[in-house]
């Protein structure tokens, strides 16, 4: 199957890197894929086992061959454990990312950390109450420091469940207890899916599954929650602000210098070192005219989201910005980064940057990160940048032209304060039908989907049908990529959602943040259910991942289906392997907690899932329907 480049991206921007790799001989993404190609069908149905030293095993789904693994795991067991898995190492990455975040802020309140400091003290000391923690009469880092400690114990709780889950309604919290799906510890969730996943432990398809939602939820309540709530404090709240994204934003006269990953503690100093007087001297002696940090993927959703630093573009673009030749640092931390930048840097003169202790690639320059030299080190890697510049090859230069506004920055506060500091007038417009719904739309690119032709196809559709729609991620970009973030676009809305985004000067989608930031959308949403006096699930809201990868993504429907929202999937899990587990994903966890997940790969199909789903919630709640 091969595909022409107007068929692998939606984004002419996009096509016209991926012409220049067609020239140049460089290989992308696309390329591997299909030589991939035909996938795994048993591991495509999630059949396949390597969990002991017996197998190898696979179960024949034509039912002809093996239907057991050599310990007698059926294909019931061997899908609901392998997806386990899947959520214990998503939800692992938020929340190891949600503790670096923690440890830094510890720091920082010890005098250890001198780059950073507190920008929102309202939200310290009011996430402080939450946590229990006397304020009155302490300093912010006192204050901090005892936040800290109780933050930290999330991870190792030993007993008892964890703090952060009370933030959800009150009914919601009730059924998770009756459920026993409480979260307890986060790191105690991770440790037991790998130890119910071994060899002859948890061999109940059922009994799996509930692990795998009580270990979602103690991603999106709690790691992915703290990582949000920590670094607004550290960074500041989001607030509404302009910017632009696409491969355009890229310079010819700047230094280009791309963050890459998902933390913003490394980030943030690389933004404020690029203001450094002594680089811009640099820049300048080097035959520049700035430094131009720009984002990739979650990294640059969060410097956009607190200081409107340009996005390069979502995840399938990463290779397509080396390729303009204009990159002089690709600067990465953690998660979607690919290790084929390693090779394709190497082909132009980008240098290619690891700075997690955690994560190295092919080919990088290792300059790592330490908080307590964070400055310093910042500045170091934007001259590692500056002292490159002159090694760009002009023959091998080629910025697309596409360069897209946006406008972004949509914290639960400041949605809030958009609306005049309380959710009714959302929730009016609700009741009258001029907003039929929320659709909150999330996840990654999929190289199986035409990059954001899934994204953007489906937003477009909800909100031509009034729903107004919320967004993290990697869909966010997307949006941002097809103008969909800006107040002009209301006029793609249906008249109800048109009129409303006129009257508060709001985009018909709104940028929640990075993939850390579903947290929002789990506190917004709680807010509506409260204020209507009813359960998450009651609310005429529905989610969708159009393009999803990650196995992060498969925490996050964990939770968000936990949460009561139903969830549409634009790529295939790997479950159909399993009749048993299909149905509990699709069918029986309705009965459980009130929502389920739903596959749909087309995305004008999934919209229509998602009207009805929201047309059913409102006939529930007595609105018009
Ligand atoms: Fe997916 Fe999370 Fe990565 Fe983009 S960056 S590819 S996880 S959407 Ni958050
Ligand atoms: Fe095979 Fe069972 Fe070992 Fe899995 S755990 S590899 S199914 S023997």
């Amino acid at each position: 199957m091969k595909q022409e480049i107007h068929e692998k991206s939606i984004d002419t921007a996009s096509q016209a890197m991926l012409w220049k790799a067609k020239e140049e001989g460089m290989e992308t993404v696309w390329d591997r894929y299909e030589k991939q190609l035909p996938q795994c069908g048993f591991g495509q149905l999630g059949v396949c086992c390597r969990n002991c030293n017996m197998g190898p095993c696979r179960i024949d789904p034509f039912g002809e061959g093996a239907d057991k693994g050599v310990c007698g795991a059926t294909a019931d067991i061997i899908v609901a454990r392998n997806l386990l898995r899947m959520i214990a190492a998503g939800a692992a990455a938020h929340s190891d990312h949600a503790r670096d975040a923690v440890l830094t802020f510890k720091k920082m309140s010890e005098g250890k950390a001198g780059s950073y400091r507190i920008r929102d003290e309202t939200k310290l000391l009011s996430i402080a109450l939450e946590y229990g923690i006397a304020v009155e009469g302490k300093s912010c880092e006192e204050v901090a420091a005892e936040l800290a400690h109780a933050l930290l114990l999330e991870f190792g709780k030993q007993d008892g469940n964890l703090l952060c889950t009370k933030r959800a309604p009150g009914p919601r919290l009730k059924l998770w207890t009756e459920l026993g799906i409480e979260p307890r510890g986060i790191d105690r969730e991770i440790v037991e899916c790998m130890h119910r996943t071994h060899m002859g432990v948890d061999n109940n398809a059922t009994h799996i599954l509930l692990q795998g939602l009580r270990t979602g939820l103690s991603d999106g309540w709690g790691g992915s929650m703290i990582a949000t709530d920590v670094q607004d404090i550290l960074f500041g709240t989001p607030q509404p602000r302009r910017s632009t994204v696409n491969l355009g934003v890229l310079s010819r006269e700047k230094i280009n210098v791309i963050v890459h990953g998902h933390e913003p503690i490394l980030s943030e100093m690389i933004v404020e070192a690029a203001e450094d007087p002594e680089l811009l001297k640099l820049a300048q002696e080097k035959g520049a005219i700035g430094i131009n940090v720009a984002g990739i993927c979650c990294t640059g959703n969060e410097t956009l989201m607190r200081h409107g630093t340009p996005i390069v573009g979502t995840f399938l673009q990463q290779e397509l910005a080396v390729i303009t030749g204009a990159v002089e640092a690709m600067v990465v931390d953690v998660q979607c980064v690919m290790p084929s930048l390693g090779e394709l840097t190497s082909c132009y003169h980008t240098k290619f940057i690891s700075t997690s202790p955690k994560a190295d690639f092919p080919n990088t320059l290792r300059m790592e990160f330490h908080e307590d030299r964070a400055y310093e080190i910042a500045k170091e890697i934007v001259r590692a940048a500056v002292e490159n510049f002159p090694n760009r090859i002009p023959e091998k230069v080629n910025i697309p032209e596409e360069k897209q506004e946006c406008m972004v920055g949509f914290s639960v506060e400041a949605i809030l304060s958009a609306l005049g500091g309380s959710p009714d007038p959302l929730i009016e417009a609700i009741k009258s039908g001029a907003v039929w719904g929320i659709g909150a739309v999330v996840g990654c690119n999929n190289i199986k989907v035409m990059h954001n032709h899934g994204h953007v196809t489906l937003v477009k559709e909800l909100i031509k049908n009034n729903v107004l729609v919320v967004t993290t991620g990697c869909n966010a970009i997307a949006c941002a990529e097809a103008g969909l973030l800006l107040p002009e676009a209301a006029e793609l809305a249906g008249d109800g959602l048109k009129t409303v985004c006129k009257a508060l000067g709001i985009p018909p989608v709104l940028h929640m943040g990075s993939c850390v930031d579903i947290s929002r959308i789990l506190l917004i949403s709680s807010a509506l259910a409260n204020r209507l006096g009813v359960d998450i699930s009651d609310l005429p809201a529905a989610a969708a991942a159009p393009e999803w990868m990650s196995e992060k993504a498969v925490s996050i429907g964990a939770y968000v289906v936990s949460s009561g929202v139903f969830t549409v999937l634009g790529t295939v899990p790997p479950v159909l392997g399993s009749q048993a587990v299909t149905a509990l994903l699709t069918k029986d966890l309705n009965n459980v907690v009130g929502a389920s997940f739903a596959v749909e790969p087309d995305p004008f199909k999934a919209a229509d899932l998602m009207l009805e789903h929201i047309d059913e919630k409102r006939k529930a709640l007595g609105l018009e329907s």
